[in-house]
């Protein structure tokens, strides 16, 4: 692979930011890294708040455009875990899977112990929302469902970590509650993610493989976060059939450079579109939130 991009390939829309805590109705701390999903016409993301006590929830904003957002005021209603009855103090990074006619929610769930793990909720209007026990064991900070089964299992892309260690793995389901068959994901590693890489938004199928928006982590003076993307296959979605070695975002404006984490987009939610575009939203900075867009067949081409 020798691709050598003439610019970027996701382009930003030039009122961002889209969302920033001035939008929100109560005293907060930041809004940003969300998930994303089309529900009939409408657009919702679901965004990490950080209110006032900096504290993270996870709320629903709504458009009809896909730019301009409407948030609730109230976080979304989360259950404790049905099984251990533990109720996590941070919720965030939430990605939005739709699969068999139901909206599910990966997010993180972080106690005051600061154990993480990957937390699941489910709904079919966004109005009302049932939990699942807990989605992995801690330590586990990357987590988003395949849109359907393959081969008759659920399938995710996850994330466990030893300490600074993090390993990506493809693991399988009968039944969204027992999981296993885990497959390590391996990628050719580029200096733009030396330290480590993760899933980004839920994985979108093409004729041509799974499409996987993915962030990257480089330690310079301090972690530099960017978005890349790969393809995984169909059917065996293990293996990665196509890599960009290049960044096709990387922190350049004010609002991605500075802010609560200084150099970071980190992208949890996409929505590709009927017209061959996809519309990637994205945290600038843990700070407020961003809209770029990208051509799905380039995304595609640039990873062959
Ligand atoms: C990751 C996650 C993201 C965050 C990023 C940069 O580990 O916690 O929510 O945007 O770090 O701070």
């Amino acid at each position: 692979m020798n691709v050598s991009l003439k610019s970027e390939l996701l382009k930003r829309y030039p009122g961002n930011p889209i969302l920033t805590y001035k939008d929100l109705p109560f005293n907060a701390n930041a809004v940003y890294n969300c998930g994303a999903v089309k529900f009939g016409d409408e657009y919702i993301l679901v965004p990490r708040v950080e209110d006032g006590r900096r504290d993270n929830k996870l709320h629903i904003a709504r458009s009809s455009d896909g730019i301009h957002f409407r948030i609730e005021p109230e976080p979304i209603p989360i259950a404790p875990d049905p099984e251990t009855e533990i109720w996590e103090y941070h919720r965030y990074d939430p990605r939005v899977t739709y699969l068999e006619g139901v909206y599910y929610i990966t997010y993180c769930a972080q106690n005051f112990g600061e154990i993480v793990r990957i937390g699941c909720i489910r709904t079919s209007d966004f109005k009302s929302f049932e939990r699942l026990p807990f989605f992995t064991p801690p330590w586990n900070r990357n987590c988003a469902l395949f849109p359907e089964r393959i081969k008759g299992s659920y399938v995710r892309m996850e994330r466990p970590m030893n300490g600074n260690m993090a390993v990506n793995l493809i693991s399988f389901s009968p039944d969204l509650i027992h999981w296993g068959r885990h497959r390590i994901v391996e990628l050719k590693p580029q200096t733009w993610m030396r330290e480590k890489w993760g899933i980004g938004p839920s994985p979108i199928k093409t004729p041509e493989g799974w499409l996987v928006i993915i962030h990257g982590v480089w330690l310079a003076c301090n972690y530099v976060y960017r978005l890349g993307v790969i393809l995984l296959d169909l059917e065996e979605p293990y293996k990665v059939v196509g890599q960009c070695p290049e960044f096709i975002l990387t922190p350049r404006e004010p609002y991605e450079r500075s802010g609560e984490t200084i150099d970071c987009v980190f992208s949890n939610g996409a929505i590709p579109e009927e017209d061959g575009t996809i519309k990637v939203y994205y945290g600038a900075a843990d700070t407020c939130v961003c809209l770029a867009t990208g051509i799905i067949q380039e995304l595609i081409d640039a990873c062959r």
